[in-house]
């Protein structure tokens, strides 16, 4: 199953990816996680984007692109990959449909964390206080929910169109967002057995 983590920043994607991978055996791929990774071993695209996400914009298309294809063939043989902060604009999940469909993959599921803009303030000031992650400043913060709201937020309805949103509450603890995510996956692939049983009998039973 692939998995989209869709939602604001700090919205708790990566928390929720990363206990995802230890409970179900999935791939993370964190564009985010990749990009600070690049800047803290000080290569030529780590220097490149830095700046950029200083400033709360995105890094451009092809840099990310870049990288989860890449990622992509390491792991040919996953059972499953969790895109943890991507895609974040039209290009970029466009991309990603025909980058799966070269390997007969397609997305299963995209779960959308809803987290209201105050609390996510509070979670990145604590997350500034405690690790003093530049982007994670309230100026640049702001400039980031901007960035998520022009670019990345209509990618929605595409995915609800095409039947594979789940709205889940991101504001209740790890645990209670955990366990909804658990359910929302559960009941989307009911659905795709569903589906497929109906097609398999001949009809939309
Ligand atoms: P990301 O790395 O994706 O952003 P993030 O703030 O870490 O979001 P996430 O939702 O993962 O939050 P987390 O779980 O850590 O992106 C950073 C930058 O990279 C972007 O601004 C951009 O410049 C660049 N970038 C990345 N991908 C890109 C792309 N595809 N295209 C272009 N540019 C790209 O949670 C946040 C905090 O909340 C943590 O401290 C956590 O402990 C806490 N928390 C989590 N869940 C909680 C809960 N339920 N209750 C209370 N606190 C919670």
């Amino acid at each position: 199953m692939n998995l989209i983590l869709f939602g604001p920043p700090a919205a708790g994607k990566g928390t929720q990816a990363k206990r995802l991978v230890t409970e179900h055996g999935f791939i993370q791929l964190s564009t985010g996680d990749m990009l600070r990774a690049a800047r803290s071993a000080g290569t030529e695209l780590g220097q490149r984007v830095a700046a950029i996400m200083d400033s709360g914009q995105l890094v451009s298309d092809g840099i990310v692109i870049e990288l989860i294809e890449d990622q992509l063939d390491t792991h040919k043989d996953a059972p499953g990959f969790i895109f943890d902060g991507f895609p974040r604009t039209v290009p970029q999940a466009e991309a990603l449909d025909k980058t799966l469909a070269k390997r007969d993959q397609e997305i299963d599921c995209v779960i959308r964390l809803r987290v209201d803009e105050e609390a996510l303030l509070d979670r990145v000031t604590k997350r500034f206080e405690e690790q003093g992650r530049e982007d994670d400043n309230p100026e640049t913060f702001k400039k980031r929910i901007d960035a998520y709201n022009a670019q990345t937020a209509p990618l929605l309805p595409i995915y609800a169109e095409r039947k594979k949103l789940s709205e889940v509450d991101g504001m209740g603890s790890i645990e209670k967002v955990a366990a909804e995510i658990d359910a929302a996956l559960a009941k989307q692939s009911g659905d795709e057995k569903k589906g497929f049983l109906s097609k398999l009998l001949g009809g939309n039973k």
